[in-house]
C-alpha cells in the first residue's frame, strides 16, 4: 500500500512568531537577524522581504542595501521555541508519527488516519487550520508518498501552501524540476552536474546508477533513487545528535592567531561539554573557517582513538588550524568546530594506556564543573570569552 506523507512547514517561522505579537509588522518587509549596523545574518526574512532579494543566511548589511525601509528585529529563540513545542504537540493530534526537523518543520506520516477527512487534503487542511487557529502562523503542507518529495511539493507551495502529488505522478512531478532542488544536491554537486550538461531532475534520471555512483559515490546512489521518487526513509523520530557543533563570528575580522585559537579554544571546551552530557566521545574532529571575503573553507581529522577530552579537541583543532592560517594568510571572519562520528563511552575505549591519564582527568574534572555551573565557572590556561556572534557550524 502506497503510504501518505505529509511535510508541514511553518512559513517564514521567526518572522511570523514576532508578527503576532506585534501585529503591525504584517505586510511589511520584516527580517529577523538582529542590528543592520552589527555583523550577523538573516534568519527569518518576511516574504514582502523577500520580494526585495533578501534571503536567509545573507549578511544584514546586504539585506538593508537591498530594502532600506525593512524593518529589523533581535532573535527570540524562547518565543520561536514555545511555538515549536506547541506546533508539533498540535500535529501529535493528528498522527502519532512524527519527525521533527528544526524547530518548524516536520515529516508526519498519515498512511490510514486520513481516512475519517475523506481525502489527505482535507486532513492536511484541518492540520493547517489548527495550526492557524493556535499559533496564528500560517503553515505550508506537502503531500505524497515518500519524504523527498512531500518536502519538495510544500516547499514549491510556500507561503500558506498546500500540493499533493498523487500517486504514479512523482516523476512528471520532478521531471521538470531543477537539480538543486533535490536535497543532498549542494552548491557543488550542482555545479559538477552542471558540467556533465545535467540541470534538470529529468536529465538526472537518465544518468545509470554507475556514472553517477562513479561521479558521487554514496550521495550518487542517494541522487540516482531521488531523481525516480524513490525514498523508503521511514518517517521517524530522530535518534541522537550525529554531530555537534559551535561558531562564532568575530567582530572584526582578524589576523591574530593567538586570538582565534582562544576561542577555538572556548568552542572546544563547548562541544566537549555537550559530549559529555551525551555520554559520548567523537572520532571526527573538523575546523571551519570563513575568510573575511566570505571563502570558506574546512579541516578534518579522525583520530586514532575517540574522545571527550577538551585538550585533544583543542590541540587536533589548533594543528588544523594553524595548517589553514599558515596556508591562506587573509583576515579570519568566522572561526567552527564539528565534531562526529560519535559513540557511546565504554565503546572504543584504548586498549593501551597511551599517557594522557592525568591530563583527561584534568579536562574530565574541569568539563564536570563548567556543565554543572556554566562555562565561566572555572578557565584553563587558554580561556578566552569569546567575542562574537555565536551559532553552530
Ligand atoms: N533560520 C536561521 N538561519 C538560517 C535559516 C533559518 O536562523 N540560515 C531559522 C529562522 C527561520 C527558521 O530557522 O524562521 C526556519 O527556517 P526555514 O528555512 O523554514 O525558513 P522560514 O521559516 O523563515 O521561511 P520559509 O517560509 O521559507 O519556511
Ligand atoms: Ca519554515
Amino acid at each position: 500500500m502506497a503510504r501518505c506523507i505529509f511535510h508541514i512547514d511553518l512559513d517564514a517561522f521567526f518572522v511570523s512568531a514576532e508578527e503576532v505579537l506585534n501585529p503591525e509588522l504584517k505586510g511589511k518587509p520584516v527580517i529577523v537577524g538582529g542590528d543592520p549596523k552589527c555583523r550577523g545574518v538573516v534568519a527569518s526574512a518576511s516574504y514582502e522581504a523577500r520580494t526585495y532579494g533578501i534571503r536567509a543566511g545573507m549578511p544584514l548589511a546586504k539585506a538593508r542595501c537591498l530594502c532600506p525601509q525593512a524593518i529589523f528585529i533581535r532573535s527570540h529563540f524562547p518565543l520561536y521555541k514555545d511555538n515549536s513545542d506547541k506546533f508539533i504537540k498540535i500535529l501529535g493530534a493528528f498522527s502519532p508519527h512524527i519527525e521533527p526537523l528544526g524547530l518548524d518543520e516536520a515529516y508526519l506520516d498519515v498512511t490510514g488516519y486520513e481516512e475519517p477527512y475523506g481525502s489527505p487534503e482535507k486532513l492536511a487542511l484541518a492540520i493547517k487550520q489548527r495550526i492557524n487557529k493556535e499559533l496564528n502562523i500560517t503553515a505550508s503542507v506537502g503531500i505524497a508518498t515518500c519524504k523527498v518529495i512531500a518536502k519538495i511539493a510544500s516547499d514549491l507551495s510556500k507561503p500558506d501552501g498546500l500540493l499533493e502529488i498523487v500517486p504514479g505522478e512523482e516523476q512528471s512531478f520532478l521531471n521538470p524540476l531543477p537539480i538543486a532542488i533535490l536535497p543532498g544536491v549542494g552548491k557543488k554537486t550542482e555545479q559538477a552536474l552542471n558540467d556533465m550538461g545535467i540541470t534538470t531532475i529529468r536529465e538526472l534520471a537518465r544518468l545509470p546508477l554507475d556514472t553517477i555512483k562513479g561521479q558521487f559515490g554514496a550521495t550518487g546512489a542517494v541522487l540516482y533513487s531521488y531523481a525516480r521518487g524513490i525514498d523508503d526513509r521511514k518517517v521517524e523520530m530522530p535518534g541522537e545528535s550525529k554531530s555537534i557543533s559551535q561558531e562564532l563570528t568575530f567582530v572584526r575580522d582578524t589576523l591574530d592567531r593567538k586570538f582565534i585559537e582562544a576561542n577555538l579554544h572556548s568552542l572546544c571546551q563547548e562541544v566537549c561539554q555537550d559530549l559529555c552530557r551525551q555520554n559520548k566521545r567523537a572520532k571526527c574532529i573538523a575546523i571551519k573557517l570563513r575568510y573575511a571575503d566570505f571563502k570558506t573553507v574546512t579541516r578534518q581529522v579522525t583520530l586514532k582513538e575517540a574522545s571527550d577530552v577538551t585538550r585533544v579537541v583543542f590541540t587536533t583543532t589548533q594543528q588544523l588550524l594553524i595548517k589553514a592560517l599558515t596556508q591562506q594568510k587573509k583576515p579570519v571572519r568566522l572561526i567552527g568546530i564539528r565534531i562526529s562520528s560519535l559513540v557511546c563511552k565504554g565503546k572504543q575505549l584504548p586498549m593501551f594506556d597511551s599517557g594522557t591519564k592525568k591530563p583527561e582527568h584534568l579536562d574530565k574534572a574541569i568539563d564536570k564543573i563548567r556543565s554543572k555551573y556554566g562555562s565561566s565557572a572555572i578557565q584553563t590556561g587558554n580561556g578566552s570569552s569569546s567575542k562574537g556572534n555565536q551559532g553552530k557550524f
